[in-house]
């Protein structure tokens, strides 16, 4: 008869709301006493990535700051999904004004603390990308350049999603929306278009930005965490996928934004006064293709005919992000980052990859599949 040997994944892996861990290291959702922010009963999609990464975000936020948080929503799914007049699933002073004018908001709401001397309230403001980057960019550009106390979050679903998917200056080239269809000769999303807001944020020389992702939410807490130890302005760019949006399984959100770190097409550091100051490496290269395939809104890019020129740009972005940040073993790519590096040896282990720095093995890492 076949032996199975037991394997203790859960503390290996650090798996989130792990109780094994010694109480230091566990998560903020694996505490009994968590805020639960943004509670049950909501009417977001099943698997939505903004929902999971604005739990983590706003419960850890309330535990860094002693449960003394204002939020402030930018108008977009999150708003709509959680307050449908007269009922709200927040459990955390929140206000909501316009579309564009979050981080203006913010900005009052802060100042207003400032005038009462209540430094002990925190406020974060958080919106989609449809805010942030596009119509809120101006009034976010103010905060940074003033220095306002805030930290402001923005939910990167890529595309204006509440209002039925369409471009946003954050949504990448060839990816189909409404208003960029799969038609002509170069579909969807034009190539050379688009703001970085990382990088936007960072030429503010704010003293902290970050990016993060709902594949790695303990990660995300521990920015949330950091960011909250500041003060001044502060910029989270968190990558949430949307099963409506990308045309996935509402079961693959967390799947689809690991492989957009592990492809490159999404860096995750940190920077702070326009330097970055930290990355997280790509632990187990992919190429473009694994990632880009399983979406619909790709879907033009394999079928009926392959388009290899725009897999290939694709590539090159990823590889572009892969030089600049050091995403292979935390260095430089110097070699252009064409070959994925295998490591063997390294999932044999059965019980906790401690590797995280170079291992570029395809098999699929256990440790890492039960997280
Ligand atoms: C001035 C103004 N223009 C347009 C709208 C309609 N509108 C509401 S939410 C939204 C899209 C939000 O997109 P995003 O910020 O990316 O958030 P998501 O829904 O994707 O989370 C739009 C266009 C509005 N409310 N106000
Ligand atoms: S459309 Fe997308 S972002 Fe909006 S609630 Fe559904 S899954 Fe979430
Ligand atoms: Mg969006």
């Amino acid at each position: 008869m076949p032996v199975q040997r037991v394997k203790f994944y859960q503390t290996g892996s650090f798996v989130v709301g792990n109780r094994l861990l010694p109480a230091e290291q566990r998560t903020v959702q694996s505490d009994l006493h968590r805020t639960n922010a943004l509670t049950s009963g909501h009417r977001a999609c099943q698997g939505c990535g903004e929902a999971l990464g604005a739990r983590y975000v706003v419960d850890a936020a309330m535990r860094a700051a002693d449960g003394k948080v204002i939020a402030v929503n930018a108008t977009g799914c999150l708003e709509v999904f959680s307050t449908p007049y007269p009922e709200t699933s927040w459990q955390v002073p929140w206000m909501h004004s316009l579309f564009g004018n979050a981080p203006a908001v913010a900005t009052g709401v802060a100042a207003a603390l400032r005038a009462k001397g209540r430094t002990d309230v925190r406020v974060i403001g958080q919106g989609g990308d449809g805010s942030t980057v596009d119509i809120g960019f101006g009034v976010l550009s103010g905060m940074f350049e003033r220095n306002d106390d805030v930290l402001y979050v923005c939910y990167d679903n890529e595309a204006y999603m509440n209002t039925g998917i369409q471009r946003s200056g954050a949504t990448p080239p060839a990816a189909r929306t409404m208003t960029t269809q799969a038609v002509g000769a170069e579909p969807g999303n034009a190539f050379g278009q688009g703001k970085n807001l990382p990088a936007l944020a960072m030429a503010h020389e704010i003293g902290y930005v970050a990016t993060a992702t709902v594949a790695d939410l303990r990660d995300l807490e521990h920015k949330v965490h950091r960011a909250m130890g500041l003060r001044g302005a502060r910029y989270l760019h968190v990558l949430v996928p949307c099963p409506l949006g990308w045309g996935i399984p509402s079961g693959h959100t967390v799947r689809l934004a690991r492989l957009a770190t592990r492809c490159g097409l999404f860096p995750v550091f940190e920077a702070e006064h326009g330097e970055v100051t930290g990355v997280t490496p790509i632990r187990r290269r992919v190429g473009v293709e694994e990632y880009l395939r399983p979406q619909k809104r790709y879907a033009h890019v394999f079928s009926p005919e392959p388009r290899q020129d725009m897999i290939d740009a694709l590539q090159a972005r990823a590889d572009r992000n892969i030089r600049r940040f050091g995403l292979l073993d935390g260095r430089p790519d110097e070699d252009g980052g064409d070959a994925p590096r295998r490591n063997d040896a390294c999932c044999q282990n059965n019980t906790s990859c401690q590797n995280n720095t170079s291992c570029q093995n395809e098999a699929p890492c256990r440790s890492e599949e039960q997280s």
